[in-house]
């Protein structure tokens, strides 16, 4: 009789372990690279429609004011795992990527407390991931056409297709060999929509018909910025016609480059059959000068846009494998990029400044029955605030030393406010030539320190000047608004404690 009640009692107990553990939610959390919102429709995005991230949107929340601490790959993931700024994390720039893993992550909290957590996919921190239950991941910036993947057991595999559709079918793989019993944290890290744009055969053709319009500010002259001056990020100077836009004049030398050796005879012939008839016409052209900028922006949305079409497709399946296997109800679904990019805005691709399109990026939540579909948040809101959010969904004390803090308030009813102002620092003096700064946003004026490459300030009043062509640091009618964005920037400071920003401004005599 007593060994039956001791047995009832194991399995009652058993069984609403098991209850708990099911009723945690999963997470699902897709990373993208150099995804701009510009090119998503439920941002407002003429250019092309996104159905997939639209229906994140539709099902969930769209962040309008989005931002990144640190516009740029490796940092912006190594902020979104430790939920700290980049001098906290050690991980400041991509010339010496390699991120401290045996640092604590949001993964590990989620781990200790029973969650079975995966990354799959674009990596980018340098060192092999710690404190997962598994992992395959794409070494360094990884390839689009038949990637390589570093695997747990120290070995490298390549697989033959094109980079998004594997590492979906690599997370599928996953999510159905898992452990059920368990709750799931999962890292879908894709490389599109990463230089140099190559889509997927399928979508080559995509957007041949179309023709898109010039950003307002396309031909700006970076009158008044010396960090805009310097950049080598224009698509005017620096987007090249053979590497970013395939224009090669032989074709021998364009399947010579090692984006297109790698692939198969079928694949390169597909590249040859689309690529060549845009080459030929353009070399008719002759074009110089303002047609030939304007000729390579065009190009350049075309790739750009047509790999953001297997990024939103692939997004689609994600949520389609969690419909068809019961699991959307229990899922916070997340979507984010590594940062925004710019689509001709002031003439540039890349990212890096702290002007709204790079340092905003898109990010949408799906939480049912938690947060009511189809919102729009307004509040300030940052790649830092992932882990936080992640951990208070999943009933984990969110550890002291993470410096973002849960946005789950901002869109569950209740009355929370949201921060009133955004730190920034952006530290890699290299590639693209843009100056290390540091600066803050309240929304409404933006102040940056520009240092190390040129010393500068510079103040924007978004409300009349949303386009950030008009420094109006040394404007009379801004003094009083310089001088109180100058405390907010000393305040923002001291609060995340950078002592980087601390000693360049010290250096100057501005402490
Ligand atoms: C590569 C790209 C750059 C890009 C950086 C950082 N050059 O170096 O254009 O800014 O990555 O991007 S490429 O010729 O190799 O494509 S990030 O997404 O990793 O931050
Ligand atoms: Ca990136």
């Amino acid at each position: 009789m007593r060994s039956k009640l001791i047995l009832f009692l194991t399995i009652t107990l058993l069984l609403s372990a098991e209850m708990f553990a099911q009723k945690r939610p999963n997470i699902l959390l897709i990373v993208s690279d150099d995804h701009a919102y510009q090119a998503i429709s439920s941002y407002g995005s003429k250019l092309m429609e996104t159905p997939s991230i639209d229906r994140i949107a539709n099902e969930g929340v769209r962040f309008n004011k989005a931002y990144v601490t640190n516009s740029i790959c490796g940092p912006s993931r190594a902020v979104i795992l430790t939920s700290k700024y980049s001098h906290k994390n050690g991980f400041r720039d991509n010339i010496n990527p390699r991120f401290d893993s045996t640092q604590n992550t949001f993964i590990k909290e989620l781990a200790k407390t029973g969650y079975q957590t995966a990354w799959i996919g674009k990596w980018h921190l340098g060192s092999q991931p710690q404190g997962f239950s598994f992992w395959k991941i794409l070494p360094g910036q990884g390839s689009y056409y038949n990637p390589d993947f570093l695997t747990m057991d120290g070995g490298r595999v390549r697989q033959e297709g094109y980079v998004t559709n594997i590492v979906q079918d690599e997370a599928e793989k996953w999510l159905n060999t898992r452990d059920t019993s368990k709750p799931f944290c999962l890292v879908i890290g894709h490389k599109n929509t990463h230089r140099t744009w190559m889509p997927d055969i399928q979508d080559l053709r995509r957007f041949d018909s179309q023709e898109f319009p010039l950003p307002v500010n396309f031909y700006d002259d970076y009158n008044g910025r010396a960090a805009a001056q310097v950049q080598d990020m224009s698509i005017e100077k620096t987007m090249l016609l053979d590497y970013d836009l395939k224009m090669y004049e032989d074709s021998s030398k364009m399947l010579d480059h090692g984006f297109f050796k790698r692939m198969t005879p079928a694949q390169r012939q597909a590249m040859l059959d689309y690529y060549r008839p845009v080459y030929d016409d353009f070399k008719n052209r002759k074009l110089k000068g303002q047609a030939l900028t304007e000729w390579k922006y065009q190009r350049y949305m075309r790739d750009y846009l047509a790999t953001s079409v297997s990024l939103d497709r692939n997004i689609g399946r994600a949520l389609d494998y969690l419909d068809k296997n019961g699991l959307a109800e229990n899922t916070l679904v997340i979507y984010i990029s590594d940062q925004g990019f710019y689509l001709g805005e002031h003439g540039w691709f890349d990212k890096r400044f702290m002007y709204e399109e790079s340092f905003r990026t898109p990010f949408l939540m799906r939480f049912p029955g938690k947060v009511q579909p189809g919102i729009v948040n307004d509040n300030a809101v940052m790649n830092l605030d992932l882990g936080p959010t992640i951990l208070q969904a999943a009933g984990v004390k969110v550890p002291p030393d993470m410096q973002g803090e849960s946005i789950l308030p901002l869109v569950t009813g209740s009355h929370a406010k949201g921060r009133e102002a955004v730190y920034y620092h952006y530290y890699e003096n290299g590639e693209h030539a843009v100056s290390p700064h540091f600066g803050v946003s309240n929304g409404r004026y933006k102040l940056i320190r520009f240092y190390k490459r040129v010393e500068s300030w510079e103040l924007f009043d978004l409300q009349y000047d949303p386009k950030e062509e008009d420094n109006v640091i040394n404007d009379r009618h801004y003094k009083r608004i310089r001088r109180k964005m100058e405390k907010e920037l000393n305040r923002q400071i001291k609060k995340y404690e950078d002592t980087d920003a601390i000693q360049v401004l010290k250096a100057a005599g501005e402490w």
